[in-house]
């Protein structure tokens, strides 16, 4: 692993463009061309661990980040993303965006979640009376993702895992909104290594046949939690994502339709449901009118980073709106991430500026 920082002139150009263009399931390290004067918009928020997948929360006026915790399990890529092996989490915070970020040391450990098998995927968390929950997937025993929860009196842990995944849940990437009234509401789901396939037809089947391209794209899934936060108060239902003539994504429509990283937010009374498309590598957002959606596509939130995989949070502090995001800045390999957090800002009919991670 080197985690010096890279020489920032190895963020190319070219790099990006053959991430961008990239049609095939690639999913090997990009070579760097070193050609390019592309500077990286932000700088790795902690540069001693690799962290992934940053989910943002404001608690008790700090920011806290919920990321993944990147390792080197010496796993070969693949397009399951097997090499994406972690097996704890840490938390993050920081008083002001800008200022120094403290690492609180691992809140919990995949040796403390009894129905874990592997793969610490992207978590969330959400504060509610007092108590704070971690929201995480992982495989099983069978290799299945399922969310589970975990409980703190703290925001930084250590967390107490519930014994059993999320009745209901499948697939992963959980994020939680908590709406202005006080109701709280899970997203959730990923295609490919995140196994939304094996739903498709209505009932599970280990297959990774994806639908056709003409066929319609598969959907995340939300439900509202229960007031315990750990249950689903309802059956879970897909979120449909739209284009602009009121039709579901095709499969093959890879610039818009749903990959992973779901992720909620409110602002002017709309909800904005943000998610990676995946191997075309964005960030892009569809509004709605209501947490269930429909949603409605409305463009490109973050460009192609530096990387596969592309996956953010969105959060208000202190009358401004951040993005945090992940490139592999420090590594220059797909499978160990650094997180970042820039500005995010608004046009005045509510579309949101679409930021190009290097400049
Ligand atoms: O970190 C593992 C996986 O990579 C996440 O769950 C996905 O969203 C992608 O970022």
């Amino acid at each position: 692993m080197n985690f010096m920082k890279m020489d920032l002139r190895l963020v190319t150009l070219a790099l990006l463009m053959t991430a961008c263009a990239s049609e095939t399931s690639d999913k090997e390290d990009a070579s760097v061309d070193e050609s390019t004067e592309l500077q990286p918009i932000s700088e790795p928020l902690v540069s001693d661990i690799f962290t992934a997948d940053p989910s943002a929360h404001v608690f008790d006026g700090k920011i806290y980040v919920y990321p993944s915790h990147d390792i080197d399990a010496g796993i070969p890529n693949d397009d399951l993303g097997t090499q994406y092996a972690m097996r704890d989490y840490r938390v993050l915070s920081m008083d002001e965006v800008g200022g120094p970020v403290t690492d609180h040391g691992v809140a919990l450990d995949i040796e403390d979640v009894p129905w874990a098998g592997r793969q610490m995927w992207a978590p969330d968390a959400a504060k509610k009376d007092g108590k704070y929950y971690l929201y995480f997937p992982v495989k099983d025993k069978e290799d299945i993702f399922h969310i589970g929860v975990a409980e703190s009196d703290s925001p930084t842990g250590p967390f107490t895992a519930e014994p059993t995944p999320i009745e209901g849940t499948i697939s992963m990437d959980p994020a939680v909104f908590e709406d202005t009234d006080g109701s709280y509401y899970l997203y959730y789901g990923g295609i490919w290594g995140g196994q939304l396939q094996y739903y498709k037809n209505g009932k599970f089947e280990k297959s990774e046949e994806q639908p056709a391209a003409d066929e319609p794209a598969l959907l995340p899934k939300m439900a509202k939690l229960g007031a315990d936060m750990k249950t689903l108060a309802e059956e879970p239902r897909d979120i449909k994502i739209l284009n602009a003539d009121g039709e579901l994504f095709k499969s093959g429509e890879t610039d818009e339709r749903f990959f992973e990283a779901a992720w909620v937010h409110k602002y002017n009374d709309k909800y904005y449901l943000s998610y990676s498309t995946g191997d075309t590598h964005k960030i892009v957002y569809a509004t709605g009118d209501n947490p269930y959606g429909p949603f409605t596509y409305q463009g490109v939130v973050l460009n192609p980073v530096q990387g596969w995989t592309n996956h953010h949070s969105i959060v208000e502090f202190k009358g401004k709106w951040y993005l945090f995001y992940h490139d592999t800045q420090i590594s220059g390999q797909n499978h160990l991430r650094n997180v970042k957090v820039t500005e995010l800002h608004y046009n005045e009919d509510g579309s949101i500026k679409t930021i190009d991670p290097y400049k």
